[in-house]
């Protein structure tokens, strides 16, 4: 087993959201051989994303502008920078950048999902991938509007009332990471990674992902955070081998 831990590059502030998204778009892999995930000679990629210093203290959402949703939450902090109690950091997306082989990867038939509920988007973070179907539903009863942020797909804006009916979307070209915003309450944010391949993951309340079946070969893995940005390191896997990947942030 193999471990990296740190020494990973941190690029420039506030530049990381719109920086290179990835390799291959669906428009110039329509002719590539479809890959599927081997399960059994695949390698897999772990580890955690650690945190350093004191977390930082999240404000109080202010939604006094509607009566609506803050009773329905009472007091509910940004879900911007969250620290584990194992000292890791939650929403952090993490995947394979660079160094695939060329090849066209197959979407899943499910779909994901991104509700409106209690005046906070859920999850808050995600990752789909290109061509996948993304359900976008209102669980409250206030009238929200979704924006997708995206720069390198087509950007839409859109409303969708209380008992609207679902809004399915599909992604046709790699972006990582989409923001995702309301117009109408402006502390309502999430975010969307749309991969063209199936190794990435988020980071839930241990800090930890795992990429499996990945194919032998020498990658860029990425992990992206909302606030503090994008960090990458190089790993070599061979067949059915487990390396593990610490990336660290904090001070
Ligand atoms: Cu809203």
């Amino acid at each position: 087993m193999k471990r990296w831990v740190g020494g990973a590059l941190l690029l420039a502030p506030l530049t990381w959201l719109y920086s290179c998204s990835g390799s291959e778009s669906r428009s110039n892999t329509a002719a590539l051989p479809l890959a599927q995930v081997d399960a059994t000679n695949g390698a897999t990629i772990s580890g955690k994303v650690l945190f350093t210093g004191a977390a930082p203290v999240m404000p109080v959402i202010d939604m006094s502008s509607n009566p609506t949703c803050e009773r329905q939450h009472g007091e509910r902090r940004a879900e911007i920078v969250v620290v584990n109690p194992n000292h890791t950091l939650r929403n952090t997306f993490v995947w394979i950048a660079d160094g695939l082989p060329k090849a066209r990867w197959q979407a899943p038939s499910a779909i994901a999902h991104l509700d409106q509920k209690g005046c906070t988007y859920q999850p808050h973070v995600q990752g789909i991938m290109v061509g996948q179907t993304l359900e976008i539903s209102n669980s409250d009863p206030v009238n929200h509007n979704v924006h997708a942020e995206s720069r390198v797909n087509a950007a839409w804006n859109e409303s969708e009332p209380p008992r609207a009916e679902t809004r399915l979307k599909r992604f046709q070209e790699q972006e990582v990471l989409i923001p995702v915003s309301c117009s109408v309450h402006p502390w309502m944010r999430s975010y969307v990674g749309v991969v063209a391949h199936p190794f990435f993951a988020v980071t839930g309340d241990d800090g930890s992902f795992s990429l499996r079946g990945v194919p032998p070969g020498t990658y860029k893995l990425e992990a992206v955070h909302e606030r503090f940005g994008r960090k990458q390191i190089s790993v070599t896997v061979a067949p059915q081998q487990s390396a593990v990947v610490d990336f660290t942030y904090g001070s």
